[in-house]
Protein backbone atom coordinates (compact mmCIF):
# COMPACT_ATOMS: atom_id res chain seq x y z
CA UNK A 1 0.00 0.00 0.00
CA UNK A 2 1.75 3.38 -1.01
CA UNK A 3 1.64 5.96 1.73
CA UNK A 4 -0.95 8.37 2.23
CA UNK A 5 -1.36 12.01 3.92
CA UNK A 6 -3.93 13.34 5.79
CA UNK A 7 -6.46 13.83 2.99
CA UNK A 8 -5.47 10.21 2.27
CA UNK A 9 -3.56 10.77 -1.03
CA UNK A 10 -0.68 9.22 -2.34
CA UNK A 11 2.16 11.18 -3.95
CA UNK A 12 1.41 10.32 -7.65
CA UNK A 13 -1.87 12.14 -6.38
CA UNK A 14 0.24 15.17 -7.18
CA UNK A 15 2.76 13.77 -9.97
CA UNK A 16 2.27 14.96 -13.84
CA UNK A 17 2.76 13.89 -17.49
CA UNK A 18 6.21 12.24 -17.37
CA UNK A 19 8.99 14.97 -18.14
CA UNK A 20 10.59 15.55 -21.56
CA UNK A 21 13.01 17.13 -20.06
CA UNK A 22 16.80 16.21 -20.49
CA UNK A 23 17.86 13.76 -18.14
CA UNK A 24 19.69 15.70 -15.13
CA UNK A 25 18.28 19.16 -15.77
CA UNK A 26 17.73 21.22 -12.69
CA UNK A 27 14.77 21.76 -13.38
CA UNK A 28 13.53 18.34 -13.22
CA UNK A 29 14.80 18.44 -9.05
CA UNK A 30 12.67 21.63 -8.93
CA UNK A 31 9.66 19.61 -10.06
CA UNK A 32 10.20 16.74 -7.59
CA UNK A 33 10.28 19.34 -4.46
CA UNK A 34 7.31 20.68 -5.97
CA UNK A 35 5.53 17.73 -5.51
CA UNK A 36 6.42 16.62 -2.40
CA UNK A 37 5.86 19.66 -0.77
CA UNK A 38 2.58 19.99 -1.62
CA UNK A 39 2.20 16.52 -0.83
CA UNK A 40 3.50 17.02 2.91
CA UNK A 41 1.77 19.91 3.38
CA UNK A 42 -1.55 18.32 2.94
CA UNK A 43 -2.49 20.64 0.30
CA UNK A 44 -5.42 19.71 -1.91
CA UNK A 45 -4.35 19.68 -5.77
CA UNK A 46 -7.62 21.16 -6.73
CA UNK A 47 -6.98 24.12 -4.64
CA UNK A 48 -3.22 25.20 -6.55
CA UNK A 49 -3.58 26.75 -10.15
CA UNK A 50 -0.01 26.66 -11.40
CA UNK A 51 1.52 29.42 -13.92
CA UNK A 52 4.01 29.71 -16.27
CA UNK A 53 5.51 31.36 -19.64
CA UNK A 54 7.89 29.86 -22.03
CA UNK A 55 10.93 27.80 -22.00
CA UNK A 56 11.60 24.50 -20.07
CA UNK A 57 11.11 25.60 -16.93
CA UNK A 58 7.71 27.40 -17.72
CA UNK A 59 7.42 23.38 -19.73
CA UNK A 60 7.59 21.91 -16.06
CA UNK A 61 4.19 22.54 -14.58
CA UNK A 62 2.57 19.98 -17.47
CA UNK A 63 5.17 17.67 -15.33
CA UNK A 64 3.32 18.09 -12.02
CA UNK A 65 0.14 18.31 -10.31
CA UNK A 66 -2.28 17.24 -13.01
CA UNK A 67 -5.59 17.71 -10.92
CA UNK A 68 -4.61 21.32 -10.31
CA UNK A 69 -5.78 23.96 -12.50
CA UNK A 70 -3.21 25.18 -14.52
CA UNK A 71 -1.98 28.01 -17.37
CA UNK A 72 0.72 28.08 -19.72
CA UNK A 73 1.11 31.48 -20.87
CA UNK A 74 3.25 33.72 -23.07
CA UNK A 75 6.76 34.52 -23.03
CA UNK A 76 7.41 36.77 -19.74
CA UNK A 77 3.90 37.05 -19.67
CA UNK A 78 3.21 34.68 -16.35
CA UNK A 79 2.78 37.36 -13.99
CA UNK A 80 0.14 39.58 -15.52
CA UNK A 81 -2.29 35.97 -16.13
CA UNK A 82 -1.49 35.24 -12.99
CA UNK A 83 -2.57 38.32 -11.11
CA UNK A 84 -5.57 38.16 -13.50
CA UNK A 85 -6.66 34.43 -12.39
CA UNK A 86 -5.31 35.27 -8.61
CA UNK A 87 -7.88 38.23 -8.25
CA UNK A 88 -10.49 36.23 -9.88
CA UNK A 89 -10.25 33.58 -7.19
CA UNK A 90 -8.13 34.08 -4.15
CA UNK A 91 -9.22 31.27 -2.70
CA UNK A 92 -6.88 28.94 -5.00
CA UNK A 93 -3.28 28.85 -4.10
CA UNK A 94 -0.92 29.81 -6.88
CA UNK A 95 2.19 28.21 -7.78
CA UNK A 96 4.58 29.99 -11.20
CA UNK A 97 7.47 28.87 -12.90
CA UNK A 98 9.67 30.90 -14.49
CA UNK A 99 13.02 30.72 -16.23
CA UNK A 100 15.35 33.75 -16.39
CA UNK A 101 14.74 34.37 -20.02
CA UNK A 102 10.85 34.47 -19.58
CA UNK A 103 11.06 36.55 -16.44
CA UNK A 104 14.68 38.48 -16.43
CA UNK A 105 15.10 39.03 -20.23
CA UNK A 106 11.21 39.55 -21.62
CA UNK A 107 9.21 39.68 -18.19
CA UNK A 108 11.40 41.87 -16.53
CA UNK A 109 8.15 44.42 -16.28
CA UNK A 110 5.89 42.29 -15.26
CA UNK A 111 8.39 40.29 -12.48
CA UNK A 112 8.60 44.26 -11.09
CA UNK A 113 5.06 44.76 -11.18
CA UNK A 114 3.77 41.29 -9.21
CA UNK A 115 6.54 42.07 -7.19
CA UNK A 116 5.10 45.67 -6.30
CA UNK A 117 1.46 44.18 -5.93
CA UNK A 118 2.29 41.52 -3.59
CA UNK A 119 0.26 39.31 -5.36
CA UNK A 120 0.49 35.68 -3.18
CA UNK A 121 1.68 33.78 -5.82
CA UNK A 122 5.75 31.53 -5.25
CA UNK A 123 7.40 32.86 -7.86
CA UNK A 124 10.21 29.94 -9.16
CA UNK A 125 12.72 31.49 -11.68
CA UNK A 126 14.72 28.08 -12.70
CA UNK A 127 17.85 30.26 -13.28
CA UNK A 128 19.84 28.14 -15.73
CA UNK A 129 22.18 31.41 -17.04
CA UNK A 130 20.78 30.31 -20.43
CA UNK A 131 17.90 30.09 -23.00
CA UNK A 132 17.72 26.20 -22.69
CA UNK A 133 14.69 26.17 -24.91
CA UNK A 134 15.84 28.08 -27.76
CA UNK A 135 19.41 25.99 -27.58
CA UNK A 136 21.87 27.61 -26.07
CA UNK A 137 21.61 31.56 -25.80
CA UNK A 138 23.05 33.92 -23.13
CA UNK A 139 20.41 35.43 -20.76
CA UNK A 140 19.78 38.06 -18.64
CA UNK A 141 22.00 36.59 -15.70
CA UNK A 142 24.78 34.78 -17.79
CA UNK A 143 28.08 35.65 -15.92
CA UNK A 144 30.56 38.06 -17.88
CA UNK A 145 32.88 36.00 -19.15
CA UNK A 146 30.74 33.43 -19.80
CA UNK A 147 31.40 31.53 -23.30
CA UNK A 148 29.05 29.27 -24.83
CA UNK A 149 29.15 27.47 -27.85
CA UNK A 150 26.83 29.15 -30.12
CA UNK A 151 26.92 32.63 -28.58
CA UNK A 152 30.92 33.18 -27.87
CA UNK A 153 31.59 35.78 -25.05
CA UNK A 154 28.84 37.63 -23.00
CA UNK A 155 30.59 41.14 -21.82
CA UNK A 156 27.72 42.21 -20.05
CA UNK A 157 27.07 42.63 -16.50
CA UNK A 158 24.74 40.11 -15.17
CA UNK A 159 20.95 41.15 -13.49
CA UNK A 160 20.69 39.56 -9.98
CA UNK A 161 16.99 38.42 -9.71
CA UNK A 162 17.27 39.00 -5.78
CA UNK A 163 18.73 42.58 -5.72
CA UNK A 164 15.81 43.34 -8.82
CA UNK A 165 13.25 41.79 -6.52
CA UNK A 166 14.68 43.42 -3.38
CA UNK A 167 14.70 46.89 -5.03
CA UNK A 168 11.06 45.97 -6.31
CA UNK A 169 9.98 45.78 -2.54
CA UNK A 170 9.30 42.11 -2.32
CA UNK A 171 8.01 40.77 0.79
CA UNK A 172 9.53 37.30 0.63
CA UNK A 173 12.97 36.58 -0.95
CA UNK A 174 15.26 33.62 -0.90
CA UNK A 175 18.11 31.70 -3.32
CA UNK A 176 18.80 27.91 -3.13
CA UNK A 177 20.48 25.56 -5.29
CA UNK A 178 18.80 22.56 -6.88
CA UNK A 179 21.55 20.35 -6.18
CA UNK A 180 20.14 20.68 -2.66
CA UNK A 181 16.56 19.39 -2.63
CA UNK A 182 16.32 19.65 1.33
CA UNK A 183 16.89 23.37 1.39
CA UNK A 184 14.64 23.71 -1.89
CA UNK A 185 11.80 22.09 -0.16
CA UNK A 186 11.68 23.52 2.82
CA UNK A 187 11.72 26.71 0.78
CA UNK A 188 8.81 26.11 -1.17
CA UNK A 189 7.10 25.43 2.10
CA UNK A 190 7.39 28.64 3.13
CA UNK A 191 6.95 30.47 0.26
CA UNK A 192 3.55 28.30 0.37
CA UNK A 193 2.83 29.91 3.41
CA UNK A 194 3.86 33.08 2.53
CA UNK A 195 0.60 36.03 1.90
CA UNK A 196 2.33 38.07 -1.19
CA UNK A 197 4.86 37.25 -3.90
CA UNK A 198 7.35 34.73 -2.63
CA UNK A 199 10.40 35.33 -5.11
CA UNK A 200 12.18 31.80 -5.14
CA UNK A 201 15.83 32.04 -7.43
CA UNK A 202 16.52 28.47 -7.67
CA UNK A 203 20.25 27.98 -9.78
CA UNK A 204 19.14 25.31 -11.57
CA UNK A 205 22.06 23.77 -14.00
CA UNK A 206 20.82 23.17 -17.96
CA UNK A 207 22.86 20.05 -18.45
CA UNK A 208 22.85 20.49 -22.15
CA UNK A 209 23.70 23.97 -23.09
CA UNK A 210 25.38 25.63 -19.71
CA UNK A 211 26.77 23.16 -17.12
CA UNK A 212 30.69 23.64 -17.73
CA UNK A 213 32.69 23.55 -14.36
CA UNK A 214 33.51 27.40 -14.58
CA UNK A 215 30.19 28.09 -15.46
CA UNK A 216 28.40 29.80 -12.14
CA UNK A 217 25.02 28.31 -13.22
CA UNK A 218 27.00 24.59 -13.09
CA UNK A 219 26.27 21.16 -11.00
CA UNK A 220 30.41 21.74 -10.30
CA UNK A 221 29.80 25.52 -9.09
CA UNK A 222 27.00 25.41 -7.25
CA UNK A 223 28.21 22.64 -5.18
CA UNK A 224 32.06 23.98 -4.62
CA UNK A 225 30.15 27.74 -3.52
CA UNK A 226 26.91 27.16 -2.37
CA UNK A 227 27.26 29.27 1.12
CA UNK A 228 23.92 28.48 3.30
CA UNK A 229 23.39 31.24 5.50
CA UNK A 230 21.35 29.29 7.70
CA UNK A 231 19.81 25.59 8.48
CA UNK A 232 16.40 26.40 7.71
CA UNK A 233 12.79 24.52 9.20
CA UNK A 234 9.24 25.21 8.66
CA UNK A 235 6.60 24.28 10.56
CA UNK A 236 3.11 24.52 10.01
CA UNK A 237 0.44 25.90 12.85
CA UNK A 238 -0.68 22.60 13.46
CA UNK A 239 2.60 21.12 14.55
CA UNK A 240 4.12 20.57 17.72
CA UNK A 241 6.34 24.20 17.79
CA UNK A 242 9.70 21.84 19.15
CA UNK A 243 10.40 19.85 15.97
CA UNK A 244 14.02 19.73 16.63
CA UNK A 245 16.84 20.59 19.69
CA UNK A 246 18.16 23.89 18.24
CA UNK A 247 20.85 25.40 20.73
CA UNK A 248 19.60 28.87 23.09
CA UNK A 249 20.76 31.71 21.27
CA UNK A 250 20.95 30.36 17.90
CA UNK A 251 17.60 30.07 16.69
CA UNK A 252 15.21 32.85 14.96
CA UNK A 253 11.43 32.50 14.39
CA UNK A 254 9.61 34.16 11.64
CA UNK A 255 6.04 33.89 11.82
CA UNK A 256 4.12 33.91 8.83
CA UNK A 257 0.41 34.90 8.57
CA UNK A 258 -1.23 32.02 8.87
CA UNK A 259 0.56 31.04 12.46
CA UNK A 260 3.13 28.92 10.92
CA UNK A 261 7.09 29.34 11.39
CA UNK A 262 10.12 29.47 9.72
CA UNK A 263 13.02 28.26 11.92
CA UNK A 264 16.10 29.61 10.66
CA UNK A 265 19.08 28.08 12.95
CA UNK A 266 22.11 30.53 12.26
CA UNK A 267 25.16 29.04 10.93
CA UNK A 268 28.49 31.06 11.17
CA UNK A 269 26.53 34.54 10.98
CA UNK A 270 24.63 36.66 12.76
CA UNK A 271 21.99 37.19 9.71
CA UNK A 272 18.49 38.58 10.23
CA UNK A 273 16.00 37.92 7.36
CA UNK A 274 13.51 40.83 8.28
CA UNK A 275 16.04 43.50 8.26
CA UNK A 276 16.06 44.85 4.45
CA UNK A 277 19.06 46.13 5.14
CA UNK A 278 21.16 43.89 5.77
CA UNK A 279 19.17 41.59 2.99
CA UNK A 280 20.85 44.29 -0.20
CA UNK A 281 23.65 44.15 2.00
CA UNK A 282 24.41 40.13 1.96
CA UNK A 283 23.21 39.60 -1.45
CA UNK A 284 26.08 42.60 -2.88
CA UNK A 285 29.03 40.77 -0.66
CA UNK A 286 27.83 37.06 -2.39
CA UNK A 287 28.06 38.61 -5.37
CA UNK A 288 31.40 40.71 -5.04
CA UNK A 289 32.87 37.10 -3.48
CA UNK A 290 31.20 35.00 -6.33
CA UNK A 291 29.74 33.09 -3.83
CA UNK A 292 26.56 31.20 -4.28
CA UNK A 293 24.18 32.28 -0.88
CA UNK A 294 21.46 29.98 0.12
CA UNK A 295 18.63 30.33 1.94
CA UNK A 296 15.82 32.82 3.29
CA UNK A 297 17.30 36.40 2.22
CA UNK A 298 14.58 38.61 3.15
CA UNK A 299 11.05 38.11 4.51
CA UNK A 300 8.27 41.00 5.87
CA UNK A 301 5.17 38.99 6.95
CA UNK A 302 3.33 41.98 7.63
CA UNK A 303 2.78 43.91 4.60
CA UNK A 304 -0.72 43.18 2.73
CA UNK A 305 -0.79 41.21 -0.36
CA UNK A 306 -3.18 42.93 -2.71
CA UNK A 307 -6.35 40.89 -2.31
CA UNK A 308 -6.19 41.73 1.46
CA UNK A 309 -5.42 45.66 0.18
CA UNK A 310 -8.75 45.46 -2.43
CA UNK A 311 -10.86 44.07 0.53
CA UNK A 312 -12.39 41.27 -1.95
CA UNK A 313 -15.50 39.29 -0.98
CA UNK A 314 -15.28 35.73 0.46
CA UNK A 315 -16.98 34.44 -3.06
CA UNK A 316 -14.22 34.41 -5.11
CA UNK A 317 -15.31 37.27 -8.03
CA UNK A 318 -15.10 34.95 -10.58
CA UNK A 319 -18.36 33.03 -9.15
CA UNK A 320 -20.23 36.30 -8.82
CA UNK A 321 -23.27 36.33 -11.28
CA UNK A 322 -23.94 39.34 -13.47
CA UNK A 323 -27.41 39.74 -11.47
CA UNK A 324 -25.34 40.10 -8.19
CA UNK A 325 -22.74 42.44 -9.89
CA UNK A 326 -25.50 44.78 -11.80
CA UNK A 327 -26.68 47.86 -9.14
CA UNK A 328 -29.93 48.19 -8.33
CA UNK A 329 -31.60 50.71 -10.50
CA UNK A 330 -32.12 53.43 -7.91
CA UNK A 331 -28.12 52.63 -6.88
CA UNK A 332 -27.15 53.68 -10.45
CA UNK A 333 -29.61 56.64 -10.65
CA UNK A 334 -27.87 57.83 -7.55
CA UNK A 335 -24.19 57.22 -8.76
CA UNK A 336 -25.35 58.90 -11.56
CA UNK A 337 -26.70 61.79 -10.35
CA UNK A 338 -23.34 62.87 -8.07
CA UNK A 339 -21.59 62.90 -11.11
CA UNK A 340 -23.59 66.09 -12.03
C1 LIG B 1 7.79 36.80 -27.70
C2 LIG B 1 8.74 35.66 -27.79
N1 LIG B 1 10.04 35.91 -28.00
C3 LIG B 1 10.93 34.88 -28.07
C4 LIG B 1 10.50 33.59 -27.94
C5 LIG B 1 11.49 32.46 -28.06
N2 LIG B 1 11.83 31.88 -26.77
C6 LIG B 1 11.16 30.81 -26.29
S1 LIG B 1 11.75 30.27 -24.84
C7 LIG B 1 12.93 31.49 -24.82
C8 LIG B 1 13.93 31.60 -23.71
C9 LIG B 1 13.68 30.69 -22.56
O1 LIG B 1 14.68 30.85 -21.60
P1 LIG B 1 14.39 30.66 -20.07
O2 LIG B 1 13.19 31.41 -19.64
O3 LIG B 1 15.65 30.97 -19.35
O4 LIG B 1 14.00 29.12 -19.95
P2 LIG B 1 14.90 27.81 -20.00
O5 LIG B 1 14.56 27.18 -21.31
O6 LIG B 1 16.32 28.20 -19.91
O7 LIG B 1 14.44 27.01 -18.83
C10 LIG B 1 12.86 32.28 -25.96
C11 LIG B 1 13.76 33.41 -26.24
C12 LIG B 1 9.13 33.36 -27.70
N3 LIG B 1 8.64 32.14 -27.50
N4 LIG B 1 8.28 34.41 -27.63
S1 LIG C 1 17.95 22.16 -22.70
FE1 LIG C 1 18.76 22.65 -20.70
S2 LIG C 1 17.08 23.69 -19.62
FE2 LIG C 1 16.20 22.61 -21.37
S3 LIG C 1 15.55 20.60 -20.55
FE3 LIG C 1 17.61 20.36 -21.41
S4 LIG C 1 18.96 20.66 -19.66
FE4 LIG C 1 16.97 21.51 -19.09
MG1 LIG D 1 17.10 29.76 -18.65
Amino acid sequence: MAKTNELGLTKKDYKGAPTTLCQGCGHNSILSQIVAACYEMDMLPEDIVKFSGIGCSSKAPTYMLDRSFGFNSLHGRMPAIATGALLGDATLTGLGMSGDGDSVSIGMGQFKHIIRRNIRLVYIIANNGVYGLTKGQLSATSEVGLTLKKQGTNELEPIDVCLEAMASNATFVARAFSGDPKQVKTLIKAALHHDGTAILDIISPCVTFNNQDDSMHSYTWGREHKEPIHDISFIPARDEIMLEDFEEGTVQDVVMHDGSKVRLKKLDRAYDPTNRMAAVHIIEESNANKQLLTGLIYVDPSRPSLTSILNLPETPLNRVSAEELRPAKDTLTEINAAMF
